[in-house]
Order: C-alpha cells, then structure tokens, then sequence
C-alpha cells in the first residue's frame, strides 16, 4: 500500500478506516511533538535540512530527499509489506500461522518488549539534544538530525502497537515513554546505557555505531516475531538503522583518519603531541571504544535469562535471522558459558539453548562490532603504526548478567577489586580526555567545511558533493 501524505498521520496501515484508532493517535500527536519541541534538538527547530522521508515500504524507492524543517517531518506509520505465506519460524509453535492479533497469555510479555523497545528510541534523542551546537561540519548536523527524526519514526512504530493492539493499557503506555527521560533521577529511561549523557561528537559516532548497532540485532530478533504487525513494522525500521550505523562507522573512521594524517605531519604517536595539533590520539579512542562497547553489552540482558527462553517457546523474539540456524525449536541443546568461579577465576557452564538466547545474540552483535574495528585497523596499519584498536571482552565492565561487578582487565581476565579500582581510569574516558574531547567540539556551519579533529566523508548524501549545503540555518 502507497503511504498518503494528505493524512494527518502518514501510514500504509489504512489508519482511515478504523475511526477509533485514528483519534487516538490523533490525541498523542501534539504530546510528541511537545516533547521534540521541549527534548528533542535544541534549536534549528526552523533550519531547513536535508532529509529523506519514507514514501513507500519496498526496497527500491522508500525514501525521498528534499529541505524540510524538523518539526514539519512527516512522521508516519509504515510497516513492511505482509507476506500472507509467513509462518511461525521458532519456538513451540513452529511452522503454524502467524498472529495477526494478540493472543491473550502473551498480552502483558508482547507489551513490555515493545515498551522497552520503544522506551530506547525518545531515550536516544534526547541523549544527543545539544549536540546540534558542536557540529563538525554541516554535512555530520545534516546524519545527527537525519538519526533524530528517525528515532522519533520508531517512537511512532511502537506507539502504534502499543494503541491499536494493546487498548487503554497500550494508550498509559504511550503517554508514559513520553514521561520517562534520559538521565532523569525519578523517571529515568528503562536501559542503563540509554541514561548515560552524550555530549561530545566523538561519543555520538561511538553510540550510533556500537548502541544503535545493538538495536539492529534487537530489531532483527524482533522481525522474528510470531507477532506479524510486530516483525513489519521491525522489518522497516531495520532499513532506516542502517544509516544510523553508517553514521557511527564512518564517524570513528574519519577521526582515525584525521589523526593519522596529523601522525604523519608530525612524525610521532605522542598523544600530548597530536593533542596539540587538535586531533584526538588514538589511545583516547580506544577508552570511549571500551565505555560504549561495554555500556551496549549490557542490553542483551543476562547471559542465562528464563525471560529470554519464554520469549523464544512462545514464539515472541527469535534470533537475529532465525532462518539461518537449522534447529528452529532448540530443546535439547546446551550452550557453554564462561562464567566467575567466585575465587577470582573463571570455569564453565552448560546452560539450556533457549535460556542462552540473550548471550546468542550477543554472540553475533559482537562479531558484527569486529567487522568496524578491523577496517579502522587497516587504516591505522596502512599508515605504517602498530598501535591496533580492541574490542574490550564481554566480560568488562558488565553491570547485566554473570559478569556484573566482577573485576576484569580489558582481556577479560579476572583481576583484584583494587587492581581494578586503580587502573579503570585509564581503561575508560578520564576527566581530562573527557575535558579535553569537550574542548575540540564547536559547531562549524561553513559548507564544505569541517572542524580539524575529523576528516571529510569519502562522499556526501544522495550523491550530492560533500560541500552541499546540507542544512540552512536562518
Ligand atoms: N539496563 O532476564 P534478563 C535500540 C533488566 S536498542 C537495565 O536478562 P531479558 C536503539 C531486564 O529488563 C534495542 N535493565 O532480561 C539503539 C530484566 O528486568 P526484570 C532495544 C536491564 O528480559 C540506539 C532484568 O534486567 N531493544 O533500539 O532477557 C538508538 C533481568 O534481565 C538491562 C530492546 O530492548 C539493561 N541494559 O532481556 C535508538 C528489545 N538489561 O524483568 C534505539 C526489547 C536487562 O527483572 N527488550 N535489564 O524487571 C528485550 O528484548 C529485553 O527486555 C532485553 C532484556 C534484551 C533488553
């Protein structure tokens, strides 16, 4: 179905026909848009950028670029086109049809996944709402407020379910994630890393490459769902993450890239050197690497989780591309985990697949992490240093499942509690990097031009030049 923009509420969910649903969402508009006005991007409310906006759901022509002004976004309701054919692809359940409605015993389990899920995507733009003041260039505001609007899209995604499918409960829902705030001391958001501030560019690339890469996975367990409007609307918003990504990948790269070329200017690896010459060391970028990493593990939940095995009996949340295992029901299979012996060392654990599905995915996010760190490797190498980029362990710095507050070095290796409280500030962002990252970040609105500590993109959006006014302030 084509998306019609007369409507109040853009959607392809023929939202006309049932009169009911239509007012409701109708009454939660102007409270989302209260919240962007209030939480949402601090200023260039009336700056016209260069956005894209979904026109239609298929692969080939989803999205349209022009000037549009934030608050004048359509945000819309679109979900991934039905296959009448899909059947239940996991779980108890498997091969039957799929769910177009809720059936009853999974009604409060379905609501709070969406409300978790829903919970993140506000979170994260109101993490980044100052950010548009420190801009690096006008093609970086240009990706931030192209992340922001689309957030807000998922935000819609969610509150769709949650109204059309949930009632009275869904619609406290609804009003709720607009109650909750980042960081707020009474009514924080759900996830810890959606709390944590994010005040500088180098921490943004950070999130948007390791958070937002998190939702991928949780997306793509989702658009496994036995809930069919579930898995459509994660199919779609699946192919918005995918710039959000690009916008961390490309980020860290260019950093990287500034700062080797500021190495080779000056012929050292002294941080205090590149410092000097404005550029971030790369030491630096491996500490806000291991703060974000680790922050974003957390998210997959508990390493063994009985919520995560139900999810996965009842047909709720799968794998990130369930189809690609062969064994859909995973009964009788065990999965092995290094876990803390108590006595400062490791041992292992066989739990049940099914309550190891957190760790599955996991598993996954972290090889897809690695692909990002090879390729910033490779720039660093070619530029003849040996210093190489890490991926902490999963065992570092966890505050979710086995490893919680188990003192480990980097490596993962279990380490006294005060060989830990010593060192951690040098493992993670230090008051002075962070002191220092702050210092570099002012906004450069110039076309075409970028801040010293960050290279130019390879090319710019839509095929247009990297120099392309990609927002007009007024
Ligand atoms: N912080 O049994 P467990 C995104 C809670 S990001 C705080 O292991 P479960 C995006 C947990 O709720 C993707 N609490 O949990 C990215 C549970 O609480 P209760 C977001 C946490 O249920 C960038 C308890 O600990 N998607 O889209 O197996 C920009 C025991 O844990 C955390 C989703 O969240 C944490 N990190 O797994 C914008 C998908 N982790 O029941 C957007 C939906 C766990 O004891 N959510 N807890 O009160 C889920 O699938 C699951 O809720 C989780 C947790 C995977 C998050």
């Amino acid at each position: 179905m084509s998306i019609n923009y007369q409507d109040r509420i853009p959607n392809n969910v023929d939202l006309g026909s049932n009169r009911t649903l239509q007012r409701a969402l109708e009454h939660w508009q102007p409270e989302f848009l209260n919240w962007w006005q209030e939480l949402g991007p601090k200023d260039f409310q009336i700056a016209d950028v260069y956005l894209r906006t979904a026109t239609s759901v298929d692969a080939k022509g989803w999205a349209t670029y022009g000037y549009v002004k934030m608050p004048e976004y359509r945000w819309g309701i679109f979900l991934a086109d039905r296959n009448p054919e899909r059947k239940i692809g996991f779980g108890d359940n498997f091969g039957q049809e799929v769910w177009q409605q809720i059936p009853g015993e999974h009604r409060s389990t379905l609501r709070r996944l969406i409300v978790t899920q829903g919970d993140t995507e506000p979170a994260s733009v109101e993490q980044q709402r100052m950010l548009g003041h420190t801009a690096p260039s006008l093609y970086d505001l240009r990706n931030l407020f192209q992340v922001n609007v689309e957030e807000g899209r998922h935000l819609w995604a969610m509150v769709y379910l949650l109204h059309a499918y949930f009632g009275r409960d869904g619609r406290e829902d609804a009003e709720e994630l607009l109650e909750r705030h980042s960081g707020d001391a009474d009514k924080p958001r759900i996830l810890g890393t959606f709390n944590e501030p994010i005040r500088d560019w180098l921490s943004f690339f950070m999130f948007t490459y390791f958070t937002d890469r998190d939702g991928k996975f949780q997306l793509k367990s989702l658009a496994e769902s036995s809930f069919d409007p579930l898995a459509r609307t994660c199919s779609f918003m699946l192919t918005e993450e995918a710039h959000h990504m690009f916008v961390g990948d490309t980020g860290i790269s260019r950093v990287i890239k500034r700062t080797l070329e500021v190495m080779k200017e000056l012929n050292t690896d002294d941080p205090v050197a590149i410092r000097a010459a404005g550029a971030i060391d790369l030491p630096t970028v491996q500490r806000y690497l291991n703060f974000w990493f680790s922050s974003s593990l957390d998210l997959f939940g508990s390493e063994s989780s009985s919520n995560a095995a139900s999810y996965f009996a009842n047909g709720l949340k799968g794998r990130p591309d369930e189809g690609r295992y062969e064994d859909h029901v995973a009964l009788e299979t065990f999965y092995t985990v290094d876990v803390p012996d108590g006595n400062g060392s490791t041992k292992t654990e066989q739990i049940p697949m099914r309550n190891a599905m957190n760790d599955v995915t996991r598993g996954s996010y972290v090889k897809d992490c690695e692909m990002g760190v090879t390729r910033w490797n490779r720039l660093i190498e070619k530029a003849g240093h040996s210093f190489r980029l890490a991926l902490p362990s999963t065992r570092f710095r966890r505050n979710i499942g086995m490893w919680t507050s188990v003192p480990t070095d980097p490596s993962g290796k279990p380490i006294p509690q005060e060989e830990y409280n010593a060192q951690i500030a040098s493992w993670l962002p230090s008051e002075a990097d962070q002191a220092y990252i702050l210092s570099l970040m002012h906004g450069v609105y110039e076309a075409g031009k970028m801040a010293a500590w960050i290279a130019p993109p390879d090319r710019g959006i839509n095929n247009n030049p990297v120099q392309y006014e990609y927002v007009r302030l007024h």
